[in-house]
């Protein structure tokens, strides 16, 4: 019996490597935790802005609530089981009318893991459409290796390295359109990309990246996890993280600066170029 997701759902992940829209809150909901976000972003400037966008559910209650969101979570379930811990986050925002884009990529590639059935949770804080530059899939493509990505660091990819996978077959792309309050899910291996916003609004995205269960195992680096269902993990180098008692509470603020350094650590391991993502 599954929580959330439809066996036709759940089909549909196995065999595209990503499954979408699905509701997680209204509109309105959405709208709210935007707000806070933009309270946030005013309140706390160097904390939190586009640069330093990683781990936020560390230290701010209303991404942290996120997290453990029970529609988000029980949809996790259906499809890795009842132990699930989560890796990290990021907040991909992308401003109106600028350059910033996604390249092709798989997300497994530089997070140092032993395996790629790991997934994304991506929710829409704003809309996310075709002109606002919402997320882009390769249907299927997570049943094949990873890829070889070239690091370009180029200035407006937003991807820590700029990583990119050449020679993509375009032919069957699958744009994921989103209304603030729904997600979609992702395969860590699929490979997605996004093109630049070009509207009047800015775009947000909230991306869980990744829920994992027990089996996926942290093979570079060491990293921080945040218990989130059924039995914690056992690993013997991985910390495990508090939930933030309140916004910036600073044993939070504390955990979130060691979390963000192994995090930078795993993604740049072996990079010629480190950047401020
Ligand atoms: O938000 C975007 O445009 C890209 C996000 C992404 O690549 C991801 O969540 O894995």
């Amino acid at each position: 019996m599954t929580k959330i997701l439809t066996a036709e759902q759940i089909q549909q992940y196995h065999e595209n490597g990503f499954v979408s829209p699905i509701r997680v809150m209204s509109e309105d909901e959405a709208c709210s935790i935007k707000a806070k976000l933009e309270e946030a972003e005013k309140n706390y400037p160097r904390e939190f802005n586009p640069e330093n966008r990683n781990n936020l559910h560390l230290t701010f209650s209303f991404l942290d609530e996120l997290a453990h969101n029970s529609i988000i979570v029980d949809a996790v379930e259906d499809m890795i089981g009842p132990d699930i811990s989560l890796w990290a986050s990021v907040m991909f925002s992308k401003d109106p009318s600028t350059n910033h884009f996604v390249s092709w990529h798989q997300d497994a590639t530089y997070m140092g893991m032993n395996r790629c059935d790991f997934l994304t949770p991506w929710i829409a804080l704003t809309h996310s459409n075709l002109e606002m530059g919402c997320m882009t899939m390769i249907p299927g493509s997570h049943k094949q290796n990873i890829r070889k990505h070239e690091d370009t660091f180029s200035e407006n990819n937003i991807l820590t390295r700029g990583q990119v996978v050449k020679d993509v077959d375009e032919s069957n792309v699958v744009d994921l359109i989103l209304k603030p309050g729904e997600m979609s899910i992702h395969h860590g291996a699929v490979i997605h990309s996004s093109k630049p916003n070009k509207s009047k609004h800015r775009r947000i995205g909230f991306a869980l990246q990744s829920y994992m269960s027990p089996e996926v195992e942290q093979i570079v680096g060491k990293n921080m996890w945040m218990h989130i269902r059924g039995k914690p993990r056992r690993d013997h180098d991985g910390m495990s993280l508090s939930r933030p008692q309140y916004d910036m509470d600073p044993l939070s603020v504390s955990q979130r600066k060691l979390a963000d350094e192994n995090y930078s650590y795993i993604l740049y391991n072996g990079a010629k170029i480190k950047r401020n993502y």
